[in-house]
């Protein structure tokens, strides 16, 4: 699974001769993408923007410092699963997603859902003064210091700052989000073939957007899939050590939805 990155769209071979779409097919599928993810982003770009100055202040990053482990944790866990439902309603909205069966469904979501966080993170962080927006205003990562897991707020940051590099369009976000969820390479899947058969169209629209606005060269730069698969590794291993810490009280609070996804 390592170092490949989403630009193995680049081997032109995935596209087969049979699978040739129509212009009008490639038209309804970017506006499906792009339409599913502007009705499920919950902030605006342009509202996000206008924020993009509005910091704590250093009193503001310190009370938020004081807060119980567990107290933070589920405040950071509510607002996690704020948005995943939004990606589930993102999901749900792409064409031929919920004409897979409903075990690869939720195969497709527990596997994609953190890493499509991570993408839509970097809509809402600002990288000149590495900050993300949380609770109203931009927050410095020290802001999670009493979660204690900074090495996975730091490599969260870090990818938010390559990925804000690259200056993506709401498009181009709208289909690599998509492309995460689609992705046929996911363990556990019953139909694989169906997956494969949606993500190449996905595919093919996807690169045929990038030609017609001049940026393919982004496809080289997209963070690799291992990166991605880092940070949920990591999510995952410190919500462990959290559920050690605090055994039965504190995770019982968490939303159903996040206990589905990761617990
Ligand atoms: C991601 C983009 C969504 C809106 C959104 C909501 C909650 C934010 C999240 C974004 C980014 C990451 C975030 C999160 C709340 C807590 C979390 C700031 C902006 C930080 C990194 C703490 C991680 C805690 C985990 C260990 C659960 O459209």
């Amino acid at each position: 699974h390592n170092p490949e990155t989403y630009s193995n769209l680049n081997y032109g071979s995935s596209i087969t001769p049979e699978m040739v779409v129509s212009s009008t097919e490639l038209n309804l599928l970017i506006q499906n993408v792009v339409l599913a993810h502007q009705e499920t982003c919950r902030y605006r770009q342009d509202n996000l923007q206008v924020l993009r100055w509005e910091t704590y202040s250093q009193e503001e990053v310190q009370s938020f410092q004081q807060k119980s482990m567990d107290q933070m944790w589920e405040r950071c866990v509510c607002h996690v699963t704020e948005a995943i439902q939004y990606i589930v309603e993102f999901a749900k909205r792409l064409s031929g997603f919920m004409e897979l069966n409903p075990n690869d469904q939720i195969v497709l979501l527990k596997a994609g859902v953190m890493e499509v966080l991570l993408i839509r993170m970097s809509r809402a962080f600002n990288g000149y003064n590495s900050t993300v927006f949380f609770e109203g205003k931009y927050a410095p990562l020290e802001i999670f210091q009493s979660l204690g897991c900074s090495d996975l707020i730091v490599s969260m940051f870090d990818l938010c700052h390559s990925l804000c590099a690259l200056n993506l369009s709401e498009h181009e976000i709208a289909f690599i989000s998509s492309m995460i969820l689609l992705d046929p390479g996911r363990p556990w899947l019953q139909d694989k073939q169906k997956v494969e058969v949606l993500h190449k169209k996905q595919e093919y629209a996807f690169r045929y957007l990038l030609r017609t606005s001049h940026r393919e060269s982004i496809l080289s730069k997209l963070p690799q899939k291992g990166r991605l698969l880092n940070i949920c590794h990591m999510h995952m291993e410190k919500l462990n050590v959290f559920r050690q810490m605090y055994p039965g009280i504190a995770c019982e609070s968490f939303p159903p939805l996040y206990k589905e996804l990761f617990i």
